[in-house]
């Protein structure tokens, strides 16, 4: 028998938007076992790419509801196959992309609840979809419902403060209120409306599992601060709203046994809870251990920055969530659009397409860069909405060009500036005191450190603190070229 089969364990699933993952955890949070099946490579009967389709006007992006499901039942039976022990799992939960919506026929929750062990999920669930081509993240097509929305709530602004967010096209409110505004019939034959969160918790409850306070905070309906959906919003989107989403809970909330179906078809056992999903970027909060007063910085095709928060200032960019860990604090998340593909331009360009080259242009300029500053937004930027190359000398005079090592350090120094400066902005302060008593991080102290992949050098704080004031100006200076002065 395999050496993970008879473990006692808790089950972590991924619906993510290329592939559904697992991984099983043990006791002192050790991940012994993993499995996924990626969409494009192993079901690719649905035509993705990327786990979506783009549609003809380059904004509408889907993702076939049947492939999440088939994606699950493929996943669990490779993990039969391999003699997993499922009688050892006391626990589900996981992610989901966040933003996705899934919307369930009417009488589907009757098929969920009697699902027949002999046969797979896929094939008992595929007339359970009023939409079988599910809204995802990267939809860009909701503008029209965006701007009625903020116009409901009083204002971008007033609607950020009260969800979290101003109006964004891929926020399900404005997805929802797509479909029922584009298809009223299959909106009025939908019985529930869930997350790929809380879509995936249903699959394993067997029943409709409520959407998460923290992923809820994805979709500019629910009051960020009360936990409770917007009458005013909801109002705005669709009717009969609240009745298709059902009441939110908290992310760490235990919602049930999981179903029979699981313990006839795979033998776990029937006491195995489901606690409820949420959303990737809370999930990878929880799962990075963020205390109040870190900050995590994902540097990727976007740069992606997390931060734990008490006190939160909504504001015109960026989003803040419920807190996945504690409901009672929040998470502010921040996409940087130039990240990984804008230091290899420049990697390339002025350091000979080195990453060797580029640190010794680095360690070979001091700190603060002479006051040289630079802004690199190769294409529009979304935090802030701006464009091109700006260059300013010492003395705040745009210049064409830097020195090659100065180009490099520029670019590093102004990405991570911009991340300070607008976090500071949706209210997070660099140097708080950690929290105390937090039951979260007492639990995870087990698991092995996460490793810090760099620390502050001597001397950065000074540096920074002082520059940071002249990097912000010169933001707006470049904003007011854009957009035009402020009214
Ligand atoms: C966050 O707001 C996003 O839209 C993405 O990071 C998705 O969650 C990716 F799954």
């Amino acid at each position: 028998m395999a050496e993970h089969a008879s473990r006692r364990c808790c089950l972590g699933w991924d619906f993510s938007t290329q592939q559904v993952k697992v991984v099983a955890v043990d006791a002192d949070l050790n991940v012994f076992y993993e499995e996924s099946v990626r969409f494009d490579r192993d079901l690719p009967e649905f035509g993705t790419r990327g786990g979506v389709h783009i549609h003809k006007d380059g904004l509408t992006v889907t993702s076939p509801v049947l492939m999440w499901v088939q994606a699950l039942d493929i996943v669990l039976e490779k993990m039969k196959a391999s003699g997993f022990d499922f009688s050892q799992v006391l626990a589900v939960s996981g992610a989901g992309q966040q933003h996705g919506s899934v919307f369930w026929k009417a009488g589907a929750s009757q098929v969920l609840t009697s699902l027949s062990p002999d046969l797979p999920l896929g094939q008992q669930l595929q007339a359970c979809f009023s939409i079988t081509d599910c809204p995802v993240w990267m939809d860009s097509s909701t503008t029209a419902q965006c701007r009625r929305l903020e116009a409901a709530a009083g204002g971008a602004q007033a609607l950020s403060r009260l969800t979290g967010s101003r109006a964004y096209e891929r926020f399900t409110g404005n997805q929802i209120a797509k479909i029922y505004q584009q298809n009223p019939e299959a909106y009025s034959n939908t019985e529930r409306i869930s997350l790929v969160s809380s879509f995936a918790a249903s699959l394993f409850l067997g029943s409709y599992s409520p959407v998460d306070y923290s992923d809820g905070s994805g979709m500019n309906l629910l009051q960020i601060h009360d936990k409770v959906w917007s009458q005013v919003c909801l109002g705005a989107c669709a009717p009969r709203l609240e009745e298709k989403l059902g009441p939110p809970v908290p992310s760490c909330a235990a919602v049930g046994a999981i179903s029979s179906y699981y313990v006839w078809r795979y033998g776990f056992h029937p006491g195995c809870q489901v606690v409820a999903f949420t959303g990737d970027n809370p999930a990878s909060l929880a799962g990075m251990r963020l205390e109040e007063g870190d900050i995590a910085v994902s540097l990727g095709t976007s740069d992606t920055l997390f931060v734990w928060l008490r006190e939160p200032v909504p504001a015109l960019e960026g989003h803040v969530f419920c807190n996945p860990v504690d409901p009672q604090h929040f998470l502010a998340l921040l996409c940087f659009k130039n990240g990984s593909l804008t230091r290899e331009k420049v990697r390339d360009e002025s350091a000979s397409c080195s990453w060797g080259e580029f640190s010794r242009a680095l360690r070979s300029t001091q700190m603060g860069n002479g006051g040289n500053l630079g802004f690199y937004f190769d294409v529009m930027e979304i935090t802030p909405e701006a464009t091109g190359r700006h260059r300013f000398n010492a003395e705040g005079h745009e210049v064409s060009a830097f020195p090659r090592d100065v180009e490099v350090r520029a670019l590093v120094e102004g990405q991570f500036m911009a991340k300070r400066l607008h976090a500071e902005g949706l209210g997070y302060r660099v140097g708080l005191v950690a929290g105390t008593n937090m039951p979260f991080s007492e639990v995870v102290k087990l698991a092995p450190n996460p490793r810090l992949a760099a620390t502050p050098a001597p001397g950065a704080a000074q540096v920074y603190e002082a520059l940071l004031p002249k990097y912000a100006k010169l933001e707006q200076r470049i904003l007011s070229q854009v957009q035009g002065p402020p009214e």
